[in-house]
This record gives structure tokens, sequence and C-alpha cells, in this order.
């Protein structure tokens, strides 16, 4: 579908990006498209970073902001774009092209993409440096050194070498760190659908269901109620499958008497959701099943109790260790106290991942987990998910039998507020009672 207008916001994110690196030119490429075979390609998904400052979802394209050395207009917009092509578009759908793009995406300059090449030396000339993320797309690399060489060259006698050459995901990453309130409404938007996929699996889903069934179901309920594509391929991990953390096969029968862990969430506007929920594939949890879910909710109730502003990840990360740590102490599991077993890490044979990671446009979202070797401390705007889960391997002797093999993770989006945070997955139910109510209804 052709825009005919975008939001104003993207103008301001590429304002402060320039403002905080003024003498800095971006280039920022579209993502290469993938042929899957013949004339058959994978999904297209534009780069995040172009669309967070663009809007433009079309491949073969680049965006490049280049310094002008006045006070204003401090830096130019220039969009590289397909043309319009009649044949291509019969086959391909619309296209933008060059006169549009410009007045829709608010671009200075707009040329075709083809011409990438034979502007950038005369685009760097105010440029202090360069920021590029160089090996993702072998061409656009010979294309954009080339550039730097002529414009190197086209110094004269300077002295001067190549520009330097930065990588351009940091600086827009820290950027895209914190959100802005039209980034939480679509964060909002994505976790509320993605909440509704995961109730309506509570409410459907039965034994003898295939997992890949399971996936449909979420596919469907995401795109009709208006997200546009998923975030990341679902894991919907019946039984033992759930203790294999990136389990995507999705092609297994689902048995009565085991859990069923559906980790997906879907994107709105380019922002996902990323939610994990586990519940019986019958009507009830089994007293084992039962036992390590409570543990992994308190857990993961507490460390969204205890998020806001000043606290670490990191710090959630040993909260939730520790508190299902002491929960398997209790039921009994371990040879040595909690915190030991903790301090000489065995229990990351039950809990391998970390607490949580940053959440936005891209599930696991851009922006640096530490400062200065610190775990970096959160901030109002600030977006992650909190996702405890205890996982008793299937042949890991050192627990019971009746233990082996449940896989169970909790897991919620959060956005840190001024005063705590806002949990933006609410409506996909976690309490075990609320759970099994759900299932009962579900025949
Ligand atoms: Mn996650």
């Amino acid at each position: 579908m052709i825009k005919s207008q975008v939001p104003e916001y993207f103008r301001k994110r590429r304002d402060s990006l320039m403002k905080a690196n003024s003498a800095a030119a971006f280039i920022l490429p579209a993502n290469p498209e993938y042929v899957r075979n013949n004339d058959v390609h994978y999904p297209f998904r534009q780069d995040t970073n172009l669309y967070y400052l663009t809007g433009f979802d079309e491949p073969e394209s680049c965006l490049v902001l280049a310094p002008t050395g006045l006070e204003s207009p401090a830096y130019q917009v220039v969009l590289f774009v397909r043309e319009r092509v009649r044949e291509r578009e019969i086959w391909e759908g619309e296209r933008y092209g060059v006169d549009r793009s410009a007045k829709i995406f608010g671009a200075d300059l707009c040329f075709p993409i083809h011409e990438l090449g034979k502007q950038l030396p005369g685009l760097l000339k105010h440029a202090e440096s360069v920021h590029y993320s160089l090996g993702r797309d072998a061409e656009t690399d010979r294309v954009v050194l080339r550039a730097l060489e002529e414009q190197r060259s086209s110094q004269g006698r300077s002295g001067r070498g190549l520009l330097p050459l930065l990588d351009s995901r940091p600086v827009v990453g820290e950027l895209r760190l914190r959100k802005g309130p039209e980034e939480a409404d679509l964060l909002r938007r994505a976790g509320k659908v993605s909440a509704l996929a995961h109730k309506t699996l509570m409410e459907q889903v039965r034994p003898g269901w295939n997992e890949f069934e399971v996936e449909a179901l979420v596919n469907f309920t995401m795109r009709k109620n208006g997200s546009e594509r998923l975030g990341y391929d679902s894991i919907i991990a019946g039984g033992r499958n759930a203790t294999c953390l990136h389990y995507r096969a999705n092609n297994e029968p689902l048995r009565d008497g085991d859990l069923l862990l559906v980790d997906a969430g879907g994107e709105c506007d380019y922002y996902t959701a990323d939610i994990t929920r586990t519940f019986p594939v019958g009507r009830t949890f089994t007293s084992e099943q039962a036992q390590i879910y409570d543990i992994v909710l308190k857990a993961q109730k507490e460390c969204v109790a205890m998020t806001r502003p000043g606290l670490t990840i990191e710090q959630l990360y040993d909260h939730a260790a520790r508190v299902m740590m002491e929960g398997v102490e209790a039921l009994g599991l371990l040879k040595v106290p909690a915190a030991k077993f903790i301090s000489e890490a065995g229990h990351k044979a039950l809990f391998p991942h970390g607490i949580g990671h940053w959440l936005g446009m891209d599930v696991h979202d851009s922006g640096i987990y530490k400062l200065g070797g610190a775990a970096r401390k959160l901030e109002a705007g600030m977006c992650f998910t909190i996702e405890p889960g205890l996982y008793f391997q299937p042949d890991d002797a050192q627990w019971p039998e009746k233990y082996r093999g449940i896989g169970i993770r909790i897991e919620d989006d959060i956005l840190v507020t001024p005063e705590g945070c806002e949990v933006l997955t609410a409506g996909a139910p976690k309490e075990r009672a609320e759970i099994e109510a759900l299932r009962a209804g579900s025949r």
C-alpha cells in the first residue's frame, strides 16, 4: 500500500540523530532481498534503522543523511529509491518512485538507487566521519568504499586519508533504546494483539492438535487483529519440546497431561511484542507442573513489581535466579543451599538464559546493555522483557524423573515509566487459576 504521508516523528528522529552527530554522514541502505529459489523471495522487511528514520518500506533503497557545512539546514536528507517502471509495477506492485518519495518522506533530494555511487562522494563533502555498517551486503560495501576513496582523492593534494568509517548501529541504537510516546503506543498495540492471540490459544487448543495448528491459529489471530507480521518465528513447544529454548520444528502432536509453551509476538507498524505463556494441553496442571509453574510465576511477578528507573536488568536476573532456586530448594531438589548452587552456576542447568532483553522494532532490540562494564540503569521510556523460566532437561539425571521434561517460561513486555513500569502484555492470562478456568471452558 502506498502511503500518502508519514508522521512528523520520523523527521524529529533524523533531527535528534544529526544533532547528536553533527559532523557525521549516515548511509543506511535497505535490507537486501534474499532469493529463496528461482523467482521466489523470502518475505521482505525493511532495515529497521532505515524505517525508524523515514517510514520508507521499499527494497533497493538507501537513506543518506549528509552534513551541509551550513548553520541551517545543518544536514540534507537524501533518498535513493527504485524508479517507477511500468513493466515491473505490473508484476510487483506500485512503487513510490523518485518524485513521490521526496515529497512523502520529506527528502531534500531523491535519486534513482543506481546513482548512489555517483552521488555519494559529493554528499560526503562536509562530513568528518561516515556511519555505515560494513559487512551486510558486499555490493553496497563496494559502492561505499569506492565513494570514500573518490571523496578522498577529490580533496586534491591535502594529505588527507579516507574519512573515518564507523558502524551506524550503536549510534542509531542508542536513540531507539528510549521510546517516544508514539513508539509506546505502537508497542502497546502490539502487546494487546499478541496477548489476545495467547488468550485465544488458551480458549481453543485441544489435546490431539498438532503444534503447527497452534502456530496457524497464532498467525490468524495476530493478522486478524491488525498485526502485519510476526516479530519472530513462533515457538510452539508441547511437552519436553519446551526444554529446547529456541525450538522451531513446531510439528508434533499435543498430548493431554503435557504442558504447551508458546513464545509468539506480532508486529504493529514495525514494533513487536514478545510474549511467552505456558499452559496445560488438557484442563489442569499436574501437581509437579503446578509446583514449577508457581515458582516461575512468583519470580516473574516479583521482578515486574521491582521494575523502576535506576534498577538494572542484572539486578532483576539475580532476583529471579534466587527466587527460583529457593523454590526448587523448597521442593527438596537441591543437594546444596540455593545460594551456593547459584554461586557455583549450578542454576544454569535449570535457568540457562537471561532475564530479558531490550524490545522495540526488533524483538532483541538495539541498545547497549553495559556502560563502561557496569549494567545499565533503567530509564523511563526503555522497553524490555521479563521472562524467567525453568527447564528440566529430559536426560538430566540430577532431577527426579517426574520433573524431567518440564519446561516453563512466563514472559511479559515492560515499559519503564517515571514511577515504575507498565506491563504491555497484561491481556495474556498468567495466573494458574485463570488459565485453568479458560482451559475448562475450552471444550
Ligand atoms: Mn523474549
